[in-house]
């Protein structure tokens, strides 16, 4: 895999309210907004990352609005972060249905998930504790991380984690490198299949 510059599809997808774009933004942008608007369909990100021993990955990353479903953009993504917010237990409890969504759609082999809860920062206010969370994310046999875009904890490491995550399955051959979720950039940069 050396020398090549590739491109992984993420998908953020969980509740309407939970952060996802404020996620997005705080890693993209590295701002934090008060009072943004709902999404409205699906918006992209998208950000370069440099992984040990100097590859190149482009992720692109793809924010949908918590209270509609896109199930045409599930469909390529290799990459799911499954976010919940931890003062809110309805949007931890509907985890589950966002995930047999996206296996009941995926026609990839195998998509890595990450299981996100996010606004750590209001932690008097958290109705789900660290243990539950983790518990969920062990019967799912995928990792969890506790995130904060206000106060911009661990929004880095989630989304290293599910790149490294991603990669690793790469090289395990768990996931095909020549299909259309990573490409060759250096042939093919602006050949990103439509999802539509
Ligand atoms: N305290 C706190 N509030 C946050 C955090 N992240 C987002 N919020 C707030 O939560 C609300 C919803 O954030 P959004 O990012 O729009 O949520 P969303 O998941 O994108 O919602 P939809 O687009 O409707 O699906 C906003 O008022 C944000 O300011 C956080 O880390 N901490
Ligand atoms: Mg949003």
């Amino acid at each position: 895999l050396q020398g090549l510059s590739l491109l992984f599809r993420i998908i953020l997808l969980g509740d309407s309210t939970v952060g996802k774009s404020s996620l997005l933004r705080r890693y993209t942008e590295g701002s934090f907004i008060p009072a943004p608007c709902p999404t409205v369909g699906v918006e992209f990100y998208s950000k370069m990352m440099e992984l040990p021993p100097g590859i190149k990955v482009k992720l692109q990353l793809w924010d949908t609005a918590g209270q509609e479903r896109f199930r045409s953009f599930y469909r390529n993504a290799v990459g799911v972060l499954l976010v919940f917010d931890m003062t809110n237990r309805k949007s931890f409890e509907h985890i589950i249905e966002w995930y047999h969504e996206v296996a009941s759609i995926q026609i990839m082999e195998k998509v890595i998930f990450l299981l996100i809860g996010h606004k750590s920062d209001l932690k008097s206010d958290c109705k789900i504790s660290t243990e539950e969370a983790e518990g969920l994310a062990a019967s799912l046999g995928i990792g969890f991380i506790e995130t904060s875009a206000k106060s911009n904890t661990n929004v880095d490491l989630a989304f290293e984690t599910l790149t490294n995550t991603i990669y690793e399955a790469l090289k395990n051959k768990e996931i095909d490198l020549f299909q259309w979720h990573s490409l060759d950039l250096n042939k093919s940069d602006i050949t990103v299949p439509s999802c539509i």
